[in-house]
């Protein structure tokens, strides 16, 4: 054997597995505006934790106004203790909103602060877009379902995020 391949053998690989998730206790916060596509989202992303082993009693669907609303809701969630993951779905539309830029930025920052500020994996599964038409696309259509993606991802962290524990001092 050359010795790269001792080396190799010898790194250690972290990676989520997505089959260990009856204990996993997910919560979605769904941003209602644009309620037609988000509801697809939050389909696609109760249908996906339910085929990967989670109990419906370990899910909770909050909603709010809008996007806008989800990182102070998301880190009520956080604070809560409740949940290993925390889903937030929502869609803005460039097409129908003149603030696009700051309701789709504000949410996205939040969210990331609540992620680093609890240590809790937190996904952002706002659709951001720039025509109702690319929103539905990815609401279940053509390019899959931002809902089911984010759910699955919040699987994987949580399987990622417990092999890494913090030893404390
Ligand atoms: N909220 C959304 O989730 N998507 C949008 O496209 C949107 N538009 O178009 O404005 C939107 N606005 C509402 C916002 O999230 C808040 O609920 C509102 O500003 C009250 O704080």
């Amino acid at each position: 054997m050359s010795n790269s391949t001792v080396e190799r053998q010898a790194i250690t690989h972290i990676e989520g597995r997505l089959d260990q998730n009856a204990d996993a206790r997910i919560g979605i916060v769904v941003g209602r505006f644009n309620g037609y596509i988000v509801e697809s989202l939050v389909e696609g992303a109760i249908d996906a934790l339910l085929r990967h082993g989670v109990q419906g009693k370990n899910i909770t669907v909050v909603r709010v106004p809008g996007a806008f609303e989800l990182p102070l809701t998301a880190q009520r969630m956080a604070e809560s203790d409740r949940f290993d993951a925390i889903v937030a779905l929502g869609a803005v539309i460039r097409g129908s909103t003149p603030h696009f830029d700051f309701v789709a930025n504000e949410s996205a920052k939040g969210l990331s602060s609540v992620a680093m500020d609890y240590d809790i994996a937190v996904v952002n599964g706002v659709l951001t877009t720039d025509t109702i038409e690319q929103a539905i696309e990815r609401a279940g259509t053509k390019a899959g379902n931002k809902g089911a993606e984010s759910a699955i991802t919040a699987l994987e962290m949580i399987a990622v995020l417990s092999q890494l524990t913090v030893v404390e001092e």
